[in-house]
């Protein structure tokens, strides 16, 4: 899954080239590289980030969606945590809801049930203007667990088949760099409920305080973490980089493959 960035404003260079011809690029490149899904975001869920406005937030992703829908055959992640947005964007040809807050707002459920795509449920410990103020778990991959047995039932008694659910922990929202590296260490206790996995570490903060490493040096410490989540089962890797990404999974799938 390529990560893809929506300028908040069409940077316009005398008034043609502008945001979604940027994405467009972005896209193009990411699919070249080899990403399976592109994943696209309007709203910041970066820590100490302020809320962005639903209409903002609409404009963003939605010409986006509709431009990349129209130009290549890729699945289209839309990254959004509010109801409207996400029924627009399964209008607009999204594929999958990528939400950081696991359907948990107002309508979410209906609007997911009432579609066909699947979704990814992310654990979340607060808000993303706070949430990294002191994170506290009993233990942080036993409280992420029983959060994940809570929304899969709510999402099946809501109308969201088991088979259309995706689980991701949330590296970096609401957890300590300790907790983070726990969950990465215990990843593979969460393929016990039997559905697919999405990590996300690519260039976060679990890296660069462990490194001492700004977010521009950061690639080398994403491609070992996005390596160990392959390796214990996550089935989706969230990422800035794909072609580095895509190179290393494959050394690791040919070897594995060398070995049947
Ligand atoms: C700062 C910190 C800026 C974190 C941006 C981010 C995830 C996600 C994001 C994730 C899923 C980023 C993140 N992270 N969705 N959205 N899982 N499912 O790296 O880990 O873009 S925002």
């Amino acid at each position: 899954m390529g990560i893809l960035n929506v300028t908040p404003d069409s940077f316009s260079d005398g008034g043609n080239y502008t945001a979604v011809d940027s994405a467009i690029l972005q896209a193009k490149r990411m699919i070249d590289d080899g990403a399976s899904i592109i994943d696209i975001g309007g709203e910041s869920t970066r820590p100490g980030a302020a809320e962005v406005a639903i209409e903002d937030e609409l404009q963003r992703t939605i010409p986006v969606i509709e431009a990349i829908k129209a130009r290549f055959d890729t699945v289209i992640s839309i990254d959004t945590s509010k109801a409207r947005v996400m029924a627009e964007a399964i209008s607009a040809g999204a594929d999958l809801i990528n939400d950081v807050r696991a359907l948990q707002e107002e309508g979410c459920l209906e609007v997911v049930a009432k579609s066909k795509v699947p979704v990814c449920l992310m654990h979340m410990q607060g808000q993303p203007r706070t949430m990294q103020t002191q994170p506290q778990y009993n233990d942080v991959v036993n409280d992420i667990m029983q959060f994940f047995t809570q929304r899969i039932e709510t999402c099946e008694r809501a109308g969201i088949a088991r088979d259309r659910i995706i689980l991701d922990p949330g590296f970096g929202f609401g957890k300590t760099l300790e907790q983070n590296y726990d969950l990465l260490a215990n990843l593979a206790k969460f393929k016990r409920l039997n559905l697919p996995i999405l990590s996300g570490t690519s260039r976060k903060s679990m890296i660069g305080n462990l490194l001492n490493r700004v977010v521009s040096q950061r690639l080398a410490g994403s491609l070992t973490t996005a390596i160990l989540a392959v390796e214990a089962g996550a089935s989706i890797i969230r990422v800035h980089d794909v072609q580095e990404t895509v190179d290393s999974i494959k050394i690791l799938q040919y070897m594995h493959q060398q070995q049947a």
